[in-house]
């Protein structure tokens, strides 16, 4: 199945590390959400992959994998979103991991499967930011022309806002999204209500939620109703 992620206005990630019973994965999945992202930071193995794709897989909604570990690059789901930390300090998480992915398994990679996309991480306290040593003291204007490098000299078909675990400056997010002329606009960080979702998604072109499905799984599934609003 090719999937089109221009058309995605809301998208749950969800973490293989963390414990999510049936009847809350099918809740999730039966939302009208338009994908599952499977990712995490850490803790993230080929084995919890594979059982939380099979679990995605009885139902209907396109499951795709966000790679953070060249350990758990799982066969079988329907795209591969592969970051490139922008403003990472440590070059492995701009090509470096990348190379040695396409190093070990260039031949086996289903180059039409697999999405690029031009991170950029503000919250400092994330463990995405400490892990890839992220310069989270960027100006405004600093993430303007990030956004733009990601856009228009990179090409890059998504370009990814992380606040992971906090929700974000929304002016900059407004900002970003008129500066950006063929990236998808990803926003992802503490969207936790139904007005937070609202206020990301009026922003950006798709938001993601991650962390509130662990904690709130009525207050996650409320962040759907977006879609009837975009109606
Ligand atoms: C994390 O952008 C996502 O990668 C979502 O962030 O977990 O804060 O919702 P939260």
């Amino acid at each position: 199945m090719r999937i089109d992620l221009s058309r995605w206005r809301h998208v749950f990630k969800l973490d293989p590390d963390r414990e999510l019973t049936e009847e809350a994965l099918e809740r999730l999945c039966s939302s009208g959400t338009h994908a599952v992202i499977v990712g995490g930071s850490t803790g993230v193995t080929f084995d919890n992959t594979v059982e939380l794709l099979g679990r995605i897989r009885r139902y209907e909604l396109p499951c795709v994998l966000e790679v953070s570990d060249l350990d758990a690059i799982v066969p079988g789901f329907d795209l591969y979103l592969i970051p490139i930390v922008l403003n990472a300090s440590d070059p492995r998480w701009i090509v470096g991991n990348q190379m040695e992915a396409i190093r070990e398994y260039g031949p086996m990679m289903p180059w039409e499967d697999i999405v690029p996309e031009g991170y950029v991480i503000l919250n400092p306290a994330s463990t995405a930011a400490r892990l890839t040593g992220a310069d989270t003291t960027l100006a405004a204007k600093d993430v303007l022309a990030y956004a733009k490098l990601c856009d228009r000299l990179l090409k890059l078909p998504v370009f990814y806002l992380e606040y992971s675990g906090t929700f974000g400056d929304m002016e900059l997010v407004r900002r970003v999204a008129a500066g950006l002329e063929r990236s998808r606009f990803f926003y992802g960080g503490g969207i936790d209500r139904l007005d937070k979702a609202r206020e990301a998604a009026g922003a950006a072109h798709t938001i993601v939620v991650g962390n509130i499905v662990y904690e709130d799984l009525e207050r996650a599934l409320s962040t759907v109703r977006i879609l009837e609003e975009d109606r």
